[in-house]
Formats: C-alpha cells, structure tokens, sequence
C-alpha cells in the first residue's frame, strides 16, 4: 500500500492518518486469538494491571523470546504496514523500536496520560524524531472503551520535556499537567480514533495523544508497532531499558508477503 501525495500532507499537517478497515475480519481473527494466547504467559514483556489483569504484551514481532508470535512477526512485515511507515519517515530502511499490545481489559484498564512517544524515546538516546508508530485496533473502538486520543498537528510544537509518571502500573514519561491543559486550551478538539476492529492509524512520535479508562463490559485490543529510521537507532549501554522495548535488532525491516498474518493462522 502506498500513501498518495495527498495524504502524505495529511501525515505532515495532522500527524495522523487513519485507515478505515485496513485488515480484515479473518485477519483480525487470528492476531485475536494470538492475543489472547499471550496473555495467559508470565514473562518480564507481559504488565499488568494493579489489579492483576493484562495490560500490555510486548516484543510480539520477533522471532524468538517469550511473546513472540508468527501472526505479530508477519503483521509489521506486511506492506499495508511498512510501506506507508516508510513513506512517512521519508526512508525505505525503518526497523521495528517496540510491539506493544494493549489489552485494556473491560472495567479495570486504565488512563494512558497525555504524552508524546519521543518524550520517552529522545531519552533512550534517538537522536531526531524520525520514528512514527502504526497502531491496528483489533477490538471494535469506541469512545467508552477507552479509546486513543490524538490532538491533530501537535506534533508541530516539538518534543515538551516530559515528567515521570508513575500514576499506572506502566510508569513512563507524560507531559505535565500545566502545559497540557495549556496546549488543549489553545488547540481544536482531540480526535477519537474510534472504528471496527482492523482499522488502523499511523502517527508522529511527537503527536500528543492519551486514552482514558475502559468503562464497557468488553476489552479493548490493540497492537502499537513503533518504528524509527536506521540511521536513528540509540547508541546502545548498561543504562539502556531492556531489549523488549527498545529493541537491539536494528537492521531494516523487509516487506513481506501481505497475505502473511492468514497465513500463519
Ligand atoms: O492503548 C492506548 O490507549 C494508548 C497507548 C499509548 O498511547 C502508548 O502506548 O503510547
């Protein structure tokens, strides 16, 4: 799949682009049931809820260590999803940073704050912000069931210095609470990315964006494949976070078989 020049402006202007329907229901189908498979193990990639339930499964796209996944691996190779990342870093060598899941279990899945990704990935030693992440929901998404939030052209302002959040049981680098109430009151209306399951979005790592609590009777699933540029990749030392998100396999990424993720059903 290539992105036209219009959306390419899109990508530039908004951010975003989203992706209506982009994979199908039998292809949905079965990165559910390889969700729900890697929920059940217990590895250092798999957080948790304070609760106890699953928060986020990551590193599904490689081929070896506890959460991998044929069905995740064939996802970020397939060309509806790497083509268009591509284009959007405006290089063909891109290599996966992270896979996360995030299973927003019904009642008891909470608030990602408001934050930039780049917040988090300039510190682990990215030089420049030519990453971008491409997220597929594998839930239908609606605003009740904690939906991402993303604020069009934000990524324009440039990387805000974070805070560490620890309100959740995944702490990371937020933006703090004065300057995003600041950037909300001079800015249009947060756009909910809400649609049936295998639809998709694309967005700059510096595009704020935030998702609130999970107030339905169902889950909600949805894969976040980042990428950075090669030429971006951190210096690596004893200080880095671990391998399974911020990952040591840097070499491009080939475009697979787009028929990949049936396959490996
Ligand atoms: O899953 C969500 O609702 C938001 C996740 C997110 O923003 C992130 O992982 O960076």
């Amino acid at each position: 799949m290539q992105l036209s020049e219009e959306q390419l402006l899109r990508f530039r202007g908004d951010g975003f682009l989203v992706f209506p329907g982009l994979f199908s229901k039998a292809e949905v189908a079965v990165l559910r049931a390889e969700t729900a498979r890697l929920a059940s193990i217990e590895a250092d990639s798999v957080i948790r809820e304070r609760t106890g339930a699953v928060r986020s499964i990551f590193r599904v796209h490689e081929d070896d260590g506890a959460t991998r996944s044929v069905a995740f691996r064939a996802l970020v190779r397939t060309p509806r999803v790497l083509a268009p990342t591509r284009q959007a870093l405006g290089t063909g060598e891109v290599y996966v940073y992270h896979t996360k899941i995030n299973t927003k279990p019904a009642i008891e899945g909470t608030v990602w704050m408001w934050h930039q990704d780049y917040g988090s990935w300039q510190r682990d030693g990215c030089p420049r912000p030519d990453m971008a992440t491409f997220a597929v929901m594998l839930t239908d998404s609606v605003e009740m069931n904690g939906a991402l939030y993303v604020l069009p052209g934000s990524h324009s302002r440039g990387r805000i210095e974070p805070y560490y959040d620890e309100s959740t049981s995944y702490k990371f680098w937020a933006v703090p609470k004065q300057e995003i109430i600041s950037v909300l009151q001079q800015s249009e209306k947060p756009v909910p990315i809400v649609g049936p399951a295998g639809t998709a979005v694309l967005f700059h790592c510096n595009l704020l964006h935030a998702s609130g609590h999970n107030l339905s009777a169902e889950d909600r699933w949805h894969i976040y494949i980042s990428f950075n540029a090669c030429a971006n990749a951190p210096q690596f030392g004893p200080t880095s976070r671990p391998d399974w998100v911020v990952s040591r396999n840097t070499k491009p990424l080939p475009l697979e078989d787009d028929a990949g993720v049936l396959k490996a059903a």
